[in-house]
């Protein structure tokens, strides 16, 4: 059953799963969002007719199960949980967020998400917090992160908005990563320096901790897709063949499809927030 919100607005049960989204279709582009994380599944721009996106196809949509592809939040913590007990990357892409407010602007359609903290995250994660995403749909995707403590004492988070980018692997090249200092989260923390384009022919996992913050993503089948963010982080990762057979949620060969290029604050360039402290993050993304 589909509810139209407002002109180019309408929320249903994807793929009719419990997982409520809202679909926004306007003379620039085709999105849906998940509720769940207000996460971005779906970007098609209407000049190109592709999506941008990489989504799972082995995906159940089982509430509060994190939904892999499109652009999951990982927040307050990036990678595994610090006392083992939290989930990985955190709980925000676990949870249903609020839509606070929609409106149209310049052809496109701004959708405001709120996460505030409740009982379950403060068992998770032991501090107030109130979190907004905006997620404008336009020509380009951007996406506003902004971050406010409101708990007594200061905390340090780290996040990163976990893009899974539609292309060919096989022929995929990142510019932007080159010189740059990165971990190989595959060979034990290495600390390691990019020399050239990045090209993948195997499983990677990296993280950069300082960039530039943009990044252009070629491949054969797609047109470019261009990525700028006020973020520092970057990381890389793909899954390759034998990684990709541990992940029930990635069916044959899939992993073939996609490029995670994932920019947030990672590591190092985690952040410490204080009292009343306001912190605020974007990522702009197109082709
Ligand atoms: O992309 C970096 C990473 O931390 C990898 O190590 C891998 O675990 C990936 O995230 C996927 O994590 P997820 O919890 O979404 O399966």
């Amino acid at each position: 059953m589909t509810k139209t919100l407002l002109a180019g607005v309408s929320q249903e049960k994807y793929l009719n799963s419990d997982l409520d989204v809202l679909i926004i279709n306007n003379q620039h582009c085709h999105a849906v969002i998940a509720l769940q994380g207000a996460q971005v599944l779906s970007f098609k721009q209407k000049k190109s007719g592709k999506d941008l996106l990489w989504l799972s196809k082995g995906n159940t949509y089982q509430p509060s199960k994190a939904i892999r592809g499109g652009i999951p939040l990982c927040f307050p913590w990036f990678g595994p949980a610090h006392m083992k007990t939290g989930p990985s990357h955190g709980f925000a892409r676990n949870k249903v967020w609020q839509c606070t407010n929609i409106f149209v602007h310049e052809d496109s359609h701004l959708l405001q998400f709120k996460l505030r903290y409740d009982d379950q995250t403060l068992t998770l994660w032991p501090f107030k917090f109130e979190l907004v995403m905006t997620i404008q749909c336009g020509e380009l995707l951007r996406i506003d992160f902004e971050l406010v403590n409101l708990d007594a004492h200061p905390f340090l988070f780290t996040f990163a908005w976990h893009s899974y980018f539609k292309t060919q692997i096989s022929t995929t090249a990142i510019h932007g990563l080159q010189e740059l200092e990165y971990i190989d989260q595959l060979k034990d923390q290495t600390q390691k320096q990019e020399q050239n384009i990045l090209q993948v022919d195997q499983e990677i996992d990296r993280i950069y901790p300082i960039t530039k913050g943009k990044f252009c993503i070629q491949s054969e089948d797609i047109s470019n897709i261009y990525i700028s963010t006020n973020t520092q982080s970057a990381v890389v990762w793909n899954p390759w063949i034998e990684k990709s057979k541990t992940l029930l949620d990635i069916v044959t060969d899939d992993w073939k499809n996609f490029i995670c290029l994932e920019n947030g604050q990672v590591g190092k360039a985690g952040q410490v927030l204080n009292p009343q402290e306001k912190i605020k993050y974007y990522i702009n993304i197109g082709g």
